[in-house]
């Protein structure tokens, strides 16, 4: 018998360690070797018929070294070589336990779970004993209906039965299937490949059918099919990073995977450095790892995607219902001062009629980089400044960075060293690392009373008006050092109520920093100003960040390949339910092309934080650059985000109840369409609009691929007509971007504002798209407070139905306590070629209306209650 065997041999921290077991089943070989070096990669061909055998490996970049090979116990003809991998061995015990079953194996215990009939949690507990350790992820009471299992034993199996799948669980070799009511395999462990630990690393192996796609694992900028790829999850300043760059900014060990139409999602509630392989070190398996920590995961089954994200969102939190102004436009760069450039922004914005809500200061409003600290000689007035913006109805959002300057006399400096609330070295000296403002120390965030203190900080800000905060380098960014972060060694102390206090170092905190930093900032925020919902932005996230924190994508380029990458990145924050994201739209580093800019507002006003940001250095990148005809087009656009509002507004509401972000890719909302599978060219802006932006600078006419079904063209307001087997193609001018809606879909407009605080003049705007399950709502309230948990919220669902004489709109009564601002209703129904017969409004017919032959559409208005519109050919 012959083996292969590869490995790749990476850096860890000090050490060196094997990232890819070899492992065959069924015996115990076992390698032990000297210090490989780094980069190494080491082929061994060996025969395994002898109980003990040297062999050489033979490293691609190195000398020939020696490598003894022990082999115990050999099981011909099931082999198993394990370099310092152990696996977990054959059970030895099954016992049931509260809805779920606790299995002994040799070297580890198995816990499995039904938190739900389609989430089931499984851990691997190494020595058999299970971590107490709270998980920052998870949330305490997850929105999730409990499940009533069953167990099952049978000859070599034992089988728990959630209701809406079976999670099997065979002895030996131990494989876990998690599989559909009929049995069908959803997914399973490898059966060749078993757990395996190496010193504090655990991997998993998972069977990987051909035609298995998998999504998500957070800002990974590449396509959304992460097939093929391999992937590691470390937060990371990023600076520089381009297609394919990983690690980022963030990392959320979850992904999504789906096989014809049926989706399904994985999380790794794991805090250290992970890494996901979907099929880069072998064909037929996808694995998954951590350098540390328990292996405890979370198997979610849909089938259907989007119950994939809620049932993920519901374990891990969802974003909670933004404040209206953090939807309208906003306007950042590195930096804005002093004063009088701030309100010049505001004066050019609003005398030349763009629409926008927010004006963000970056780090030079500071003195001498120092948080919570403003540098009076570029913002004399800063006070002042926040309230003139007020009241032209601008919102200030003000950048505030977690490292603290070492400065005695410098407050922040001086209290946090009082209450203890920095990170210590392993001497127990407090860690110094240089960043903005020269030797800084951090505070140490996965402490509650750090977090507390932290919080009270933003008093005197949120005091001058200040609306919003934008945590940055929170990865954290360190300065000097090639890993870009502070030392694995350094210590962080865990307080989290319900568990022990404890103290662990930077390998399992350094991905929650960001998280906890934010967390701080939501918190201390929230009780400074108790009714008012606050808007906290992050650069580095782990899982469940979504619950205090919008994020965006860092550092990018204005270039055509980082605008092209706005879709899939963003798709894939949103599949790892990260749904209030978005990019420096125009780019970062580097100057964009007049057309890059006004392409990039148009996306830009299909992603769900539409904010325009440069460097420091670069060119001016607001909308009025250019010149007048780029600068009407930019406008155009910024106004449609507007006129859109109430669309998004309540997509966005549905999001912080479901999870299922706005910005989506075509497969969540087409799981069964084969061709939608793994498709990030065009993506779906809510359940209504698709949009299919032109991404190539060079390539003229480019395909548009509908899903089944009919589709509208949202300029014109008629149906888009396509020849079978003949591809859509268009050639979208500047002034164009290509947005089509389904049929059967019913979109709230609103009359153009200046910003989201301005009452809109003129009726609410229904554009009713007929076609099969016509459907639409709205969603409103006061778009700044709390109140909505209290009832004061608007609701009012739409239907429309097509009919042999004609078209049928029902305005469903309204909901809530609140009253918007509309006080009646424009209801346009597009595909009516001819004009009506008759118009009638709960059945008396009407004069006001009008047919548009152009658009095809016939518009009348309502009141704004409960109607039935009838539109008779
Ligand atoms: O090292 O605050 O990604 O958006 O403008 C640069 C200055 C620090 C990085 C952020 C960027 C921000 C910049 N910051």
């Amino acid at each position: 018998m012959r083996l292969e065997i590869q490995q790749n041999i990476e850096r860890n921290g000090g050490g060196y360690r094997n990232l890819n077991s070899a492992l065959i089943p069924g015996s115990s070989l076992r390698l032990t070797r000297s210090r490989i070096a780094l980069g190494e990669r080491v082929v061994i061909s060996l025969t395994a018929k002898d109980t003990s055998v040297t062999v050489n490996l033979l490293p691609t970049t190195m000398n020939t070294r020696t490598f003894v090979l022990l082999a115990l116990a050999l099981a011909i003809p099931a082999v198993t070589v394990a370099a310092d991998w152990e696996t977990i061995g054959n059970v030895t015990a099954v016992k049931p336990i509260a809805n779920g079953l606790e299995l002994t194996a040799e070297r580890a215990a198995v816990r499995i779970t039904a938190l739900s009939p389609t989430v089931v949690r499984v851990r691997y507990a190494r020595n058999g004993r299970f971590s107490n350790n709270s998980s920052f992820a998870v949330v305490k009471n997850p929105d999730l209906k409990p499940a009533k299992t069953q167990l099952r034993h049978t000859k070599d199996a034992v089988e728990l039965n959630t209701g809406a799948m079976s999670v099997r669980v065979r002895r030996n070799p131990l494989v876990v299937s998690f599989l559909t009511p009929k049995g069908e395999v959803i997914s399973q462990d490898d059966a060749r490949r078993r757990v395996a630990w190496n010193g504090r690393q655990f991997r998993i192996w998972k069977s990987m059918p051909d035609n298995e796609h998998y999504f998500g694992l957070g800002d990974k900028a590449g396509p959304i099919d992460h097939r093929d790829q391999a992937f590691t999850n470390w937060t990371t300043d990023a600076f520089g990073w381009v297609g394919g760059s990983d690690p980022l900014y963030k990392a959320i060990p979850f992904f999504m995977a789906t096989r014809q139409g049926r989706a399904y999602g994985v999380f790794l509630d794991n805090t250290y450095r992970s890494s996901f392989d979907f099929g880069k070190e072998l064909r037929d398996a996808y694995s998954f790892g951590a350098d540390g920590g328990e292996l405890d995961y979370y198997f979610f089954y849909g089938p259907d995607p989007k119950k994939v994200v809620s049932d993920y969102t519901a374990l891990t939190g969802r974003m909670p219902l933004p404040p209206l102004f953090a939807l309208g436009y906003q306007q950042c760069r590195y930096s804005y001062y002093p004063e009088a450039r701030v309100r010049e922004i505001g004066n050019e914005l609003r005398n030349r009629r763009i629409p926008a809500d927010v004006i963000w200061l970056d780090i030079d409003y500071h003195d001498a980089y120092r948080a919570f600290t403003i540098d009076r000689k570029k913002f004399p007035n800063f006070e002042d400044m926040i309230a003139d913006l007020n009241k032209q109805g601008f919102k200030t959002v003000v950048i505030v960075d977690l490292h603290t300057k070492k400065q005695p006399g410098y407050k922040i400096y001086d209290e946090g060293l009082a209450g203890d609330h920095f990170v210590r070295n392993p001497d127990g000296s407090i860690y110094v690392g240089p960043v903005w403002p020269g030797d800084s120390v951090f505070p140490d965030f996965t402490r509650a009373a750090t977090r507390e203190w932290y919080g009270r900080n933003y008093a005197d800000l949120v005091k001058a008006g200040v609306r919003g905060f934008w945590n940055d380098m929170n990865e954290p960014a360190v300065f000097s050092y090639p890993s870009k972060t502070m030392p694995l060694d350094t210590v962080h102390r865990v307080e989290e109520p319900g568990a022990p206090p404890r103290k662990t170092d930077h390998r399992e905190i350094h991905n929650v920093v960001g998280m906890q930093n934010v967390r701080a900032t939501y918190d201390g925020v929230l009780k400074l100003a108790p009714n008012t919902r606050p808007f906290v932005l992050s650069r580095a996230g782990f899982a469940g960040t979504q619950r205090w924190a919008a994020t965006w994508t860092g550092d990018n380029q204005s270039t055509w390949e980082h605008y092209r990458l706005t879709v899939p990145t963003l798709l894939s924050l949103g599949i790892s339910g990260y749904a209030f994201v978005g990019n420096d739209v125009g780019g970062f580093e580097g100057n964009p092309t007049p057309e890059l800019l006004t392409r990039w507002i148009q996306v830009g006003a299909f992603t769900p934080l539409y904010r325009n940001h440069t460097t420091t250095g670069s060119a001016d990148q607001e909308p009025w650059v250019h010149g007048p005809e780029h600068e009407a087009i930019r406008r155009e656009y910024i106004e449609l985000r507007y006129k859109l509002m109430p669309y998004i507004y309540t997509q966005m509401e549905e999001t912080s109840r479901t999870g299922v972000p706005l910005m989506r890719p075509m497969f969540m909302e087409f799981p069964a369409d084969k061709e939608m599978e793994v498709t990030d060219k065009a993506f779906m802006f809510g359940n209504a609009l698709m949009i299919a932006p032109k991404l190539n600078e060079f390539v003229g006419a480019y395909e548009v691929k509908f899903p089944s079904g009919e589709w509208f063209d949202y300029w014109t307001g008629s149906r888009v007509v396509r020849q079978k087997d003949k591809p859509f193609m268009v050639d979208p001018k500047l002034n164009e971007m290509p947005i089509y809606v389904r049929a059967g879909s019913i979109v709230a407009h609103q009359p153009v504002v200046q910003h989201t605080a301005e009452v809109p003049n003129g009726p609410l705007q229904l554009r009713v798209y007929p076609g099969a399950n016509c459907a639409g709502s709205v969603y409103a309230d006061d778009g700044e407070t709390f109140d909505y948990t209290k009832g004061e919220v608007f609701r009012q669902r739409f239907t429309c139905e097509v009919s042999s004489n004609g078209l049928r709109v029902s305005v469903g009564a309204a909901e809530g306590a609140y009253k918007p601002w509309w006080t009646s209703m424009q209801v346009t129904a597009y595909g009516i070629d001819t004009a009506p017969a008759n118009v009638t409004v709960n059945g008396k017919p009407i004069t006001g209306w009008k047919h548009d032959a152009a658009t095809k559409s016939v518009s009348l208005t309502v009141p704004r209650g409960k109607a039935e519109v009838s539109i008779q050919q």
